[in-house]
């Protein structure tokens, strides 16, 4: 767990920075209709902050093994209005959600994670892959922001 919290921390230093570079009339840009533009890419990380503090916590407490809730990602990012939110403001609420995941995930007691998360597709994560994978997925998304 260790080295996926240091890999957060590096990420919440670099990426609001990176973020904040991107000109204004490239970060709205949607590449098709129905195609996040990198403001609400970054909404979407936001959404999964929110989801997978949820899935953090409740890992600590319930029967194992815990249901993994999925989210309606087109809905959330639709419904929490980033397309229409200044860029700036997303950028706090990415940064202060990823503060608390950093916070929360370095309280998590050794012996907690290997506890078993169910997918629902009889495929099971421990706690411990389902931060690795929180990670995997936000990285794939910084590249589609800053690579593209
Ligand atoms: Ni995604």
């Amino acid at each position: 767990m260790e080295n996926t919290i240091n890999e957060l921390k590096s990420l919440l230093i670099d990426v609001p920075v990176r973020f904040a570079s991107i000109p204004s009339n490239v970060v709205s840009v949607k590449p098709a209709p129905d195609k996040w533009s990198k403001k609400e890419i970054l909404g979407h990380l936001c959404d999964s902050a929110v989801n997978n503090l949820s899935r953090f916590i409740r890992a600590q407490f319930e029967n194992e093994p815990m249901n993994i809730i999925r989210y309606e990602q087109n809905e959330w990012v639709k419904l929490n209005g980033y397309k229409d939110k200044p860029v700036t403001e997303i950028i706090e609420f990415w940064k202060c959600l990823n503060n608390q995941l950093v916070y929360v995930a370095s309280r998590i007691p050794e012996e907690k994670l290997g506890f078993k998360c169910d997918k629902g597709d009889g495929e099971t994560l421990t706690l411990q892959e389902l931060a690795e994978d929180y990670i995997v997925h936000m990285k794939h998304h910084l590249a589609q922001i800053f690579n593209d």
